[in-house]
């Protein structure tokens, strides 16, 4: 049996203004708005309410918070789900609802200000009429398949029927989120307009409704959108295009895509309402499944990394952390270049480049204002924002407007004297409550700040390259360094767009200390005779982006022989080299940015295994070891290590260290990190196969003390 409806929540208020009825919806206490089962409740008693008001006639709907719209359905609610009957029902009554919405006898006009996803988008959907604001904020999209899930609130069948199926597909498969402008130019809002006159122009549009006008909608895509979309032999091959690509990008991983895509092909074929039952079926079985609570736990955890600083909460002893409006950045390099062109662009700060002559100042800010120009090309910003961006952007061959700057970040040469050089010179040039971070990949900080004249200023901002697109940053502080440091850090991350995790100060960090271990392994695996291609090929179809030779020659064999070199170091024999890699270096061969590498590379395009490898290499393929035993040494070997740096507290949380490795180098979100991995396959099995694996290849499998811990008491990373 249903269980009984929740009270209504106390979300909705509305006031009549001229016959309009003005619908406010501000959940009480929450940041954002989401619909719970309590909020459906309190929508479908002020419908009624607005239906049985003779006085109404047309209603104009709002959201209370400042920042947002309506963020979706409450994800919350999902974790609760135990079976996909009681998914598919919570579904259904979504789509009850947003019928009752899309019926009612009344026309609705919605005004949308910040962020307008999931079930919020839906609910607009059912509304006759949509008017956002051109304002940054004012994003809208689908996100569910990110959550594991599909739009189960009709989404999979309005959203088609509103702008095609080949951009609502679009849409819908990779869970996008759209600005405004963009929402507007596929139709899926009716108006763009000024935050200042949203209200106003909603209103309007609901007055004008209420006088008999209806709304005209242009169908789009002209001759072609008709020939593809607009008939059944057009839409079977935007269908089958779709799965296609569908399967290519998910290796078959993520059930959701798949789902969502027949839960809207279904609904074009055989009508609106078979279509809501397929749905709600699809969503029911998805909501339940392994990959979905993993995909969710994600979600959690980089929202609760958003309120963490990383120091004590609420206020660390002094110094307090500082807002950063001016970034000095040294070394015009590739990192420097796309660190200070991301600070610009994200956080919109003064940015002050330096490098040792003015040539390769120019390049660096060349490269930096790339960053920009791409933003422009992908209308992510207007004319007028690039220019005024752009303008951020200067730099020098000396410390000249250094003095002002709240942070500077070094990225010069990964060598330690050179390093302590640039820091003095900083400190020199700055204010005594200037911070000082360094992107180094594996000096330790402490190391660094053996230089300073303010040591508890010095702090480690690791970012990862491609610093536009890499979405992770590690945060290193010192034993010495102040905890409002840290927090400064932390915040300028965050607003550069980065997920920042707090590491510990210790070689390799977190992520080129799990890394380094599996990057090894694979040249081991490669010196046993198994080929290139079938490793990368192995470890893509465990879910990784991309293998992990293919991700040397991405990182560059230099970078990766000198963080390799450090890590033995510190580590000793678990970490020898792999004898594979030696000669690489020395012939040139440098990955992706040489144009070649393991791979040859034409015109910046990647292209098959390069043969001449394996004579390098000393070794022919022969195949090797079985596939599931190359899988499981590359796995394991890094899951030990992992668990031996928890040990070491080098994450603070298993969730930190699971974050950084999917937002780092892209472990597999379905399987939901390292850590998370590990607990699911078990520490008792782990250590059984690591002590078998040690036994025939050596002791760098020697399982480590944590898991043989967590064997012995039965006890796992997470409660
Ligand atoms: C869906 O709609 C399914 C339907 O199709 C079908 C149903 C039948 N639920 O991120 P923030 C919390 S699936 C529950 O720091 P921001 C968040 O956890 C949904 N909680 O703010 C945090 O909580 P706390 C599809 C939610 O300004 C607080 O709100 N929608 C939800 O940086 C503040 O969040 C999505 O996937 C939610 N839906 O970013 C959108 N949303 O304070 C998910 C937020 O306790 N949300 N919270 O730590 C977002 O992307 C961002 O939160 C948003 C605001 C952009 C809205």
């Amino acid at each position: 049996m249903a269980p009984p409806p929740p009270p209504p929540a106390a979300a909705l208020t509305w006031e009549l203004a001229d016959g309009i009825a003005v619908v406010t919806f501000d959940l009480a206490g929450e940041p954002v708005n989401k619909i719970s089962r309590a909020v459906k409740q309190d929508v479908l008693a002020t419908f009624e309410a607005l239906e049985r008001d003779a006085a109404v006639q047309a209603v104009a709907f709002f959201s209370g918070k400042p920042e947002n719209f309506i963020a979706g359905a409450d994800i919350e609610e999902f974790v609760a789900l135990t079976s996909a009957a009681e998914a598919e029902r919570l579904s259904a009554d979504g789509q009850d609802l947003l019928e009752r919405v899309a019926r009612f006898p009344k026309p609705v006009a919605v005004g949308i200000h910040g962020a307008c996803l999931g079930g919020g988008l839906e609910f607009a959907l059912a509304c006759r009429y949509r008017v956002a604001s051109d304002h940054p904020k004012t994003q809208l999209g689908l996100p569910e398949v990110q959550l594991g899930i599909l739009p189960g609130a009709s989404g999979c069948q309005r959203l088609p029927r509103l702008i095609g199926a080949r951009a609502a597909l679009d849409i819908i498969l990779a869970g996008k989120v759209e600005p405004a402008r963009k929402a507007f130019r596929l139709g899926i809002v009716d108006e763009l307009v000024h935050p200042a006159i949203l209200k106003d122009v909603t209103l309007a549009a609901a007055r004008r409704m209420a006088g008999g006008w209806r709304p005209k909608r242009k169908r789009r895509g002209g001759l072609g959108g008709w020939l593809l979309d607009g008939n059944p032999l057009g839409r079977r091959l935007v269908f089958r295009a779709a799965r296609k690509q569908v399967l290519e990008q998910t290796g078959g991983h993520y059930p959701a895509p798949l789902a969502a895509l027949d839960a809207v092909e279904y609904g074009l074929k055989h009508g609106f309402q078979a279509g809501l039952k397929r749905e709600a079926q699809l969503f029911g079985q998805l909501a339940v499944t392994d990959v979905s609570r993993k995909l969710v736990q994600i979600f959690f955890a980089t929202t609760a990394l958003k309120k963490d600083f990383g120091m004590a909460n609420p206020a660390p002893p002094p110094p307090a952390p500082v807002d950063v409006r001016r970034l000095g950045v040294v070394g015009a390099g590739f990192m420097g270049s796309g660190i200070a062109g991301t600070a610009v662009a994200q956080a919109g700060v003064d940015v002050r480049m330096k490098d040792a002559d003015l040539p390769r100042v120019a390049k660096g800010l060349a490269a930096a204002r790339e960053i920009l120009d791409d933003r422009l090309k992908r209308r992510r910003i207007t004319r007028f924002e690039h220019a005024r961006l752009v303008a951020l952007l200067s730099g020098g061959d000396g410390y000249a407007g250094f003095g002002r700057a709240e942070l500077v970040i070094e990225a010069v040469f990964e060598d330690l004297t050179v390093k302590q050089q640039v820091l003095k010179e900083v400190e020199g040039a700055t204010r005594d409550t200037a911070v000082f971070a360094s992107n180094t990949s594996t000096i330790p900080i402490a190391r660094i700040a053996e230089a300073a004249n303010r040591p508890e200023r010095v702090i480690g901002m690791h970012f990862f390259s491609p610093v536009a697109r890499m979405p992770l940053l590690e945060v290193i502080p010192s034993e010495r360094t102040a905890p409002g440091v840290i927090g400064t850090a932390v915040a300028f991350g965050r607003r550069m767009g980065k997920t920042a995790i707090v590491v510990k100060d210790s070689p390799g960090f977190w992520i080129n200390r799990i890394l380094t271990p599996y990057m090894n392994e694979a040249g081991h695996l490669l010196s046993a005779g198994v080929a290139i291609d079938d490793i990368d090929h192995l470890m893509v179809g465990f879910g990784f982006p991309v293998g992990p030779i293919t991700l040397l020659d991405e990182v560059g064999m230099d970078v990766a022989e000198k963080v390799a070199g450090v890590m033995y170091e510190a580590f000793g024999e678990r970490f020898t080299p792999s004898p594979a890699f030696a000669g690489m270096v020395k012939a040139g061969r440098l990955g992706r940015k040489a144009g070649k590498g393991f791979y040859t590379y034409v015109r910046g395009k990647k292209g098959g295994v390069d043969q001449a490898v394996y004579e390098l290499i000393g070794v022919q393929p022969n195949g090797g070891p079985r596939p599931a035993e190359i899988i499981q040494r590359l796995v394991l070997v890094m899951l030990n290590e992992a668990a031996r740096a928890v040990g070491e507290g080098v994450v603070r949380t298993p969730r930190d260290g699971d974050i950084g490795a999917i937002f780092g180098f892209g472990f597999p979100p379905f399987r939901g990190g390292p850590l998370r991995h590990a607990d699911d396959l078990g520490a008792a099995r782990i250590a059984g196969e690591l002590e078998r694996l040690a036994e025939r290849y050596g002791a760098r499998f020697a399982p480590c003390e944590v898991l043989q811990e967590q064997a012995r008491a039965n006890r796992k990373f997470y409660p």
